[in-house]
């Protein structure tokens, strides 16, 4: 067993179990190249799945138990019964990532069945690369390989994914991360309708490489900032009459402004404006135009800066930073939910190195760590493994 998290799994799950798992699935973090807070506003995004991924080792049992052992939390281990009411803990936090999903189907109807599980994953967690979303898709996968799941497409095993953490985690995320963990093509982005649930891929041009800096910054606040940024675009939509903001256009924000709060007038600006630079991103990758790309992902950082203020001043920083050795030859800007987290760059793979080497000379966070730099490939979702 080559795969490091494969072989970590099926290692706890033996010592746990006692016994040898039989399914192995994977699911990928995502890392999204332009369209910030967009999803929840039925728009458009660009993500890409990436190499960094959550590991499923199992073996589903004959009885109703789920017993759930975490490789990454020192072997800790969750079991519950199936006829039981499923409730949300306190603690551990993961584990409730795995019993959303399992709930979701009990609710759903579909023929859940017991199951051991031994989890493992290198997604960076708490960095804004969607290392929960990785887990509760691997959760979705795993059980969507027993009998009775078969018409689950991936679409419906990421918006279950979702459905778990909107109600079961309480996280009011957009489905941007759980469609990119499921759909991922390997060498490319993903553009993605949030309300038609249509993904496309775009390839990556081959001279390209994907950098991602964590600012190491920690994102505080985070959840109570995305939801008032939420309410704020819910806020804009219903003073025009509209079921999102993706049904607004330039043209009537400016002969209307005067009718929104200016923070409302800004946010919405910032929803309105991303969606077509996502359009426009999206054709600029597929033509290998990195300057056009750039120009796009500069704008859309000054948008997420000043209209959005989801940015932070070390996040500003570590942008201006690869910004000055990559220039008009690539793009760089913060991706996420914001507020720390992490930055990415669509780079030629002859700067990689050098964007690598200014940021670890010149990056500090305001609490004196370096940024931790992942440079990575544009994976496929996620799916079944063998060993
Ligand atoms: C987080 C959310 F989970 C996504 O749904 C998305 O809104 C993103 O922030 C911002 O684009 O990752």
């Amino acid at each position: 067993m080559t795969d490091q998290r494969l072989s970590r799994t099926a290692a706890a799950f033996e010592t746990a179990f006692g016994a040898a798992p039989t399914l192995f699935v994977q699911a990928p973090g995502r890392v999204n190249l332009i369209g910030e807070h967009t999803d929840y506003n039925d728009g458009l995004v660009l993500p890409c799945a990436i190499d960094y991924r959550t590991a499923i080792a199992a073996k589903p049992r004959s009885d109703r138990k789920v017993r759930v052992v975490a490789a990454d939390y020192g072997d800790a281990l969750d079991e519950y019964d199936l006829d039981a009411p499923i409730d949300r803990v306190g603690q551990p936090m993961w584990a409730n990532y795995v019993r959303g999903v399992v709930d979701q189907f009990v609710k759903r109807g579909l023929p859940v069945q017991g199951m051991d599980m031994a989890i493992a994953g290198d997604v960076p967690q708490g960095a804004g690369l969607s290392s929960s979303a990785s887990l509760s898709v691997a959760v979705g996968r795993l059980f969507a390989t027993l009998p009775g799941f078969e018409a689950l497409s991936p679409i419906d095993i990421a918006l279950i994914a979702q459905a778990s953490e909107n109600d079961f985690v309480g996280t009011k995320c957009g489905n941007m991360d759980q469609i990119s963990s499921a759909c991922g093509v390997a060498g490319h982005a993903l553009l993605i309708d949030c309300r038609s649930l249509d993904v496309k891929p775009v390839p990556m041009p081959d001279n390209a490489a994907i950098m991602i800096f964590n600012s190491n910054v920690t994102r505080g606040l985070v959840d109570s900032a995305y939801n008032v940024r939420r309410e704020q675009c819910e806020t804009a939509a219903r003073h025009f009459g509209i079921p999102a903001l993706r049904d607004l256009d330039m043209a009537t924000l400016q002969a209307r402004a005067a009718e929104l709060d200016p923070v409302v007038l800004r946010r919405a600006r910032h929803v309105v404006t991303e969606d077509d630079r996502v359009l426009a991103a999206a054709d600029a990758l597929a033509a290998g135009d990195l300057e056009r790309l750039g120009e796009l992902m500069a704008a859309s950082h000054a948008s997420m800066r000043d209209d959005f203020e989801i940015t932070v001043p070390a996040i500003d920083s570590l942008v201006a930073m690869v910004k000055n050795v990559i220039g008009t030859q690539g793009g760089v800007r913060m991706t996420g939910g914001g507020f720390g987290g992490c930055v990415v760059a669509v780079v030629p793979h002859a700067l990689v190195d050098a964007a690598r080497a200014a940021v670890e000379r010149e990056y500090r966070s305001p609490d004196g760590k370096p940024a931790t730099i992942y440079v990575c490939k544009p994976a496929a979702g996620a799916g079944s493994v063998t060993p």
